[in-house]
């Protein structure tokens, strides 16, 4: 073992590494070649992901190749208990340097899985371990974070992700069935065509629509054809097998490299209980979610409305093409049956404790959500009088985001502040220090916006305040505006950036840094 690993991993305790060589540095040995499978660790960790080429099987006649995890896409549910380290052994069996990234957990930044942060590639042909402390508990995932660029075999738009549960302290109540669904698209292709018809807050408030608007020509975007939920198109899996009375839990994630998605479940509604994995203060019932790319939602659905339904996307034609599942009550037999839901626009703020000010909207848009039994409704009322405190922020930080149109046949890029990545002496934080991020979208496109490694409470969108919704990715809505706090708790860099990866790989990335 050489200095210069200990150097890198850092927190490995000394006993792992010096039994476990980790070869990530070495140059292939001779005779090696570069198909040639690696040797089994000395010692085992507690978990092991292989990354290989996968098939997924769509459908029969449907089966694409890709990269994935451990011979599969989704990769297998990673269940971690809160607190408890863990050592993950990560065999790169492709001709790719790959990292895995942890999304949502709090980590130190050199196993977040982030090179921008200092963790290192895995390269080709080797292995690497991880060691941390999961927390906190929740939904999390794990996905490659390796750039792409112009090749949409790369990073995101691989078959590499998977679910992370980290078990929490305290259940979500009784359910009778779990299930872990990744929404999905494949095969994805460059266009220039600005269809959007799929963004959900174009309709909102606008208030950060420029005065002058850049009608310079869109460049490059990219689309897919093809969906799944995990490696199933709509149709082709079996279905969700389900009785009268079951109350069903689902973790639901947006594991799309591309675009933001309705979805529903036709004649059922979702009791929403956690957004990215944490308990949200005030659970509500709605007709349809939305997540952005990267975002996950906990729901439960009552399982009180006997049929074989459809589960998917809200799109026809996304749906069509393969996102979606049916779900069948016990002897029913009828054709899968699809219900559009109401068009209730998706809002954080109603998971949220009310605050001061909000009263009257948070009681019209209770009322919106006329599924609802009286007694909520009733209860909604009451929150809406309870005030909430949001710490005052010790500083704010300004951001807005532009798009600079690439024109035909050529990539947009992104500017946050007007400038390039890294923003270097930017965004600077003072350890314990409470921030407050305005994000402002001065683009034609709603974007996930991700920060690693920490947590973000939702105080204003756009225009609605609220408390208490702690989110790691948060959507800021079509030429909107979304104010998140956070505390700056986790030293080390982190980075900022859209999870859309085009967006991320031409500019939309900014890495945040302790004094
Ligand atoms: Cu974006």
């Amino acid at each position: 073992m050489h200095r210069r690993h200990f150097l890198q991993l850092g927190s490995l305790a000394l006993a792992q590494t010096a039994a476990y060589p980790l070869r990530s540095q070495s140059p292939m040995q001779p005779g090696m070649t570069m198909g040639t499978p690696q040797p089994a660790p000395t010692t085992r960790a507690d978990i092991t992901l292989r990354i290989e080429p996968v098939t997924v099987e769509l459908a029969p006649d449907r089966i694409l190749s890709t990269i994935g995890y451990n011979g599969t896409a989704p990769g297998p549910v990673l269940r971690m208990k809160e607190g408890k380290p863990v050592s993950i052994d990560v065999l790169n069996d492709t001709d790719t340097p790959e990292l895995v990234h942890w999304h949502g957990l709090q980590i130190p930044s050199n196993v977040d899985g982030v090179d921008e942060q200092g963790t290192p590639f895995i390269d080709p042909h080797s292995h690497r371990r991880y060691t941390f402390t999961p927390r906190p508990f929740g939904s999390r995932w794990y996905h490659s974070h390796a750039m792409a660029f112009a090749d949409l075999h790369k990073g995101s738009y691989t078959g590499q992700f998977g679910f992370v549960y980290i078990d929490p302290a305290s259940e979500p109540g009784r359910y009778d069935q779990e299930h872990f669904l990744a929404l999905r698209d494949w095969e994805p292709f460059f266009t220039s065509s600005m269809e959007d018809d799929d963004d959900e807050t174009k309709s909102g408030p606008q208030p950060e629509k420029p005065e002058v608007l850049n009608t310079a020509p869109n460049g490059l975007e990219v689309s897919s054809m093809t969906y799944s939920i995990n490696d199933k198109s709509l149709g082709s899996g079996e279905p969700i097998r389900v009785k009268q009375g079951q109350r069903l839990l689902f973790h639901l994630l947006n594991a799309s490299a591309i675009e933001n998605r309705r979805i529903a479940f036709s004649g059922h509604k979702f009791q929403v209980i956690a957004l990215d994995g944490n308990p949200v203060p005030t659970p509500r019932v709605v007709d349809s979610i939305v997540l952005g790319a990267g975002e996950r939602v906990d729901a439960i659905v009552e399982m009180n409305n006997p049929g074989v339904w459809i589960f998917g996307s809200t799109q026809p034609m996304v749906r069509a093409a393969g996102l979606g599942l049916i779900v069948e009550y016990e002897n029913q037999h009828s054709q899968p049956t699809w219900i559009d839901p109401s068009q209730d626009p998706w809002d954080y703020t109603i998971f949220g404790h009310p605050t001061e000010g909000s009263t009257a909207s948070t009681v019209r848009r209770a009322g919106l959500l006329n599924s609802q039994p009286v007694d909520q409704r009733a209860s909604a009322l009451e929150q809406a009088r309870a005030l909430t405190h949001v710490p005052k922020p010790d500083q704010i930080l300004e951001m807005s985001f532009e798009k600079i149109p690439g024109g035909a046949g050529k990539f947009n890029t992104f500017t946050v502040n007007g400038k390039p990545y890294p923003h270097d002496n930017e965004f600077v934080l003072k350890q314990g220090a409470r921030y407050r991020l305005v994000m402002r979208n001065r683009t034609d496109d709603a974007h996930p916006m991700h920060l690693h490694r920490h947590q973000l409470e939702l105080v204003d969108y756009n225009g609605q305040k609220t408390s208490g919704v702690i989110k790691d990715t948060v959507v800021v809505p079509f030429y909107g505006r979304a104010t998140v706090d956070f505390i700056a708790d986790q030293p080390g860099l982190s980075l900022f950036h859209c999870h859309i990866q085009n967006h991320m790989d031409y500019g939309f990335k900014a890495l945040f840094r302790y004094a």
